[in-house]
């Protein structure tokens, strides 16, 4: 008899009913599991039971299984501990207890100031036709420098920085400028917040004596609040990494690296302190090594993220085909495997975005989450774990 081999248990997010990709396109693509979110539910409020067994209903209608929630957002007082952070807690519980209630038993965050992901440009064309999502360094910083105009935000880049932003934003016509703003302050797909200049400015203030050390303080604050709460109720939470993986607008970052992901384990050991590991916010930092990562920290991982990035000097990325860019996935893959077969288990994971591609260039899509992109991605992921697989 040959021993039982875990596989990956593929998923693809879905934004809910007004997403233009159906449950039944996603049933399509042969993977079995939801990721989503009750994203009509205000940031902060309880998610009722009753709506969470509802859109469990719709979603198991279809013969698929919602078995990631990504994400449960972190109210914008509890990363600051300002306000009513302490009943955003109880209320940020509660939605656990509901959820577990319901059967959900995998939770996503993250714990970044101010904005969740961020990219300059939606539709960076490639040699090819397809169009990808892209982080220009030069453009945030013209953003940032001659748009918002932050106070003092010249001392974050190095001088030489500064004057090429000051030149690319001279260059751009009055549309991209327009487009470069909208891109970052208007919110991409999942995240929850969406700001004018005024107000993004205003939320940036809300930080101005917040440093990186405040900021872990006041996230391991808010998981010895909420682990316990999961342990309880068998909730695998996992933290996603910061993306992009360095400080941006002059805010703090404390999910980039492994040394920072340590720190957060170490201070709330329980297993159910988790992560979820994406490749592609995580391949941004030259410095961490995915591999290693994803032996140090086997326990924890809980969810994956699969994508790839490609880098340039200047510390702008692009997202590149799943199996190409800088992540070498291959060797992620196979460690991934290995691990899931000493924890005996099946790891969530979705292709994380995907090119805008085919008949999807002539569509509304999401950036990012267009199908055709994601399931060349979610094909290529598949045969590749499963070449691998073989070889165990
Ligand atoms: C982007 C996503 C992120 C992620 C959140 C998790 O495509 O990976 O928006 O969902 O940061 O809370």
């Amino acid at each position: 008899m040959h021993k039982k081999k875990f596989l990956l248990l593929q998923t693809l997010r879905w934004f809910g009913p007004e997403d233009p990709v159906s449950l039944s396109a996603i049933r399509q693509t042969g993977c079995s599991g939801i990721v989503t979110a009750l994203h009509h539910i205000p940031n902060g409020a309880i998610w009722p039971l009753a709506e969470i067994q509802k859109r469990k209903k719709e979603i198991e209608a279809v013969g698929l299984t919602w078995n990631v929630v990504e994400s449960v957002p972190v109210h914008e007082a509890i990363k600051t501990q300002s306000g009513n952070f302490q009943q955003y807690i109880h209320h940020y519980q509660q939605t656990l207890r509901n959820l577990s209630a319901a059967g959900i038993h995998t939770v996503t965050y993250n714990f970044m100031p101010v904005l969740d992901w961020t990219r300059t440009d939606l539709a960076f064309e490639l040699p090819n036709g397809s169009k990808a999502l892209r982080f220009e360094k030069m453009a945030l910083i013209a953003f940032d420098v001659c748009i918002l105009k932050r106070k003092n935000a010249a001392n974050d880049y190095a001088a030489d920085e500064v004057k090429r932003a000051e030149n690319r934003f001279a260059a751009m016509s009055d549309e991209e400028r327009k487009i470069v703003q909208k891109n970052i302050l208007a919110g991409l797909p999942g995240s929850e917040e969406s700001f004018s200049l005024e107000q993004f400015q205003q939320a940036l203030d809300t930080y101005k004596l917040i440093d990186a050390n405040k900021l872990q303080e006041n996230l391991i604050f808010f998981l010895q609040q909420i682990i316990p709460v999961a342990d309880e109720c068998k909730i695998k939470m996992v933290i996603h990494p910061d993306d992009p993986p360095f400080p941006i607008f002059g805010l703090p970052r404390v999910v980039s690296n492994a040394t920072q992901l340590r720190t957060i384990f170490k201070a709330v050991p329980s297993t159910n302190n988790g992560l979820c590991f994406c490749t592609g916010s995580l391949g941004v930092n030259t410095s961490n090594d995915l591999t290693a990562m994803v032996k140090e920290f086997s326990e924890r991982i809980n969810f994956l993220h699969l994508r790839s990035t490609k880098r340039n000097e200047w510390g702008d990325f692009y997202e590149d085909n799943h199996l190409e860019g800088d992540v070498d996935m291959f060797d992620v893959i196979k460690e991934v495997v290995n691990i899931m077969q000493a924890r005996s288990i099946s790891i969530p994971m979705r292709p994380d975005h995907g090119h805008q591609m085919l008949d999807d260039l002539h569509k509304k899509t999401n950036p990012g989450y267009s199908i055709i992109g994601r399931l060349k991605g979610l094909a290529e992921l598949r045969g590749l774990e499963l070449g691998i697989a073989r070889t165990f």
